[in-house]
């Protein structure tokens, strides 16, 4: 992963061919490197239709999903690892790179009590066969910290890096988000450089979810420890505007997060973009 790239929310969370039509042309259009798709439901998905989409438009892809329950690693490891099999096909038949989001449990499963070993010990072990499935279809497998309210097991970098080197695949990389770690950790930075070694993909997102730019995240603190661990991985701007109630549901996003679609598309990505030139990474 590689550039800048834009989630599908932007334009749809429902990826079925109207999804990906009104998508990845947008997408381009925008002039992104790739697209993050959320793979949250793989029977509406036409992944031919999808590459070609892709191909078309020269854009790269990646997929991002939180796991449903009944296939939360720390409670059901057999059958999270059967849900992400099912996913890497569907991400290896379009084409995609990688798969990542909250690929060791649910958004918004929280046990109510703080992350037991044998928690851990069962997502390290679906991971590590999760990784191994990824690794043969050629994808890399991503796992993003998010914030105490969403996810009880991994919060921080530093959580995110024990449990890579728990499992130990090669293909696994940590995904870190600005929202979450300007409300994690002790600076943006510290997540950054905890990360480092493992940190191949970046969520931008506004400490509110909108406009990038417009909120309380310090870009410049973002940018300027990316390109002082020499990041070269994908950076991808992550605003919530169209939201299905379920999804919106997990992540507790309950108004608009931006006036409009333009406000994200038009302001916020240019200031990115922009931010990402001044700190020599784009
Ligand atoms: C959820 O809060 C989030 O940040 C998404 O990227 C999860 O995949
Ligand atoms: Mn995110």
């Amino acid at each position: 992963m590689k550039g800048f790239g834009v989630h599908t929310s932007m334009w749809t969370m429902h990826w079925d061919r109207d999804g990906a039509e009104r998508t990845i042309p947008a997408t381009a259009a925008y002039g992104m490197d790739f697209v993050e798709i959320a793979l949250l439901d793989t029977s509406i998905v036409d992944a031919a239709h999808t590459r070609a989409l892709l191909e078309k438009h020269e854009l790269r892809a990646v997929c991002s999903l939180g796991l449903p329950e009944g296939s939360w690693p720390s409670v059901a490891p057999e059958a999270a690892v059967a849900h992400l099999k099912d996913v890497f096909e569907t991400a290896a038949a379009m084409g995609a790179e990688a798969v990542s989001g909250v690929t060791y449990g649910g958004i918004g499963q929280r046990s109510g009590v703080p992350p037991t070993e044998e928690e851990y010990d069962n997502v390290a072990r679906a991971l590590q066969q999760a990784a191994a499935y990824a690794k043969r279809l050629g994808l890399a497998f991503g796992i993003e910290p998010v914030n105490r309210y969403e996810n009880h097991l991994i919060n921080t970098a530093w959580q995110a890096r024990d449990m890579i080197e728990k499992v130990g695949s090669d293909n696994i990389f940590i995904h870190l988000d600005t929202y979450h770690m300007n409300i994690e950790e002790k600076g943006v930075a510290n997540g950054i450089l905890d990360a480092r070694d493992h940190l191949r993909y970046i969520h931008l997102s506004e400490s509110d979810r909108g406009t990038p730019g417009e909120g309380c995240c310090d870009w410049n603190e973002v940018f300027g420890t990316l390109s002082a661990i020499g990041f070269e991985g994908g950076m991808a701007m992550e605003s919530f505007i169209n939201m299905p109630p379920q999804i919106a549901y997990g992540l507790a996003v309950w108004r608009p997060v931006a006036d409009s679609f333009e406000d994200v598309m038009d302001r916020g990505l240019p200031f990115l973009r922009n931010k990402a030139r001044q700190y020599r990474l784009a």
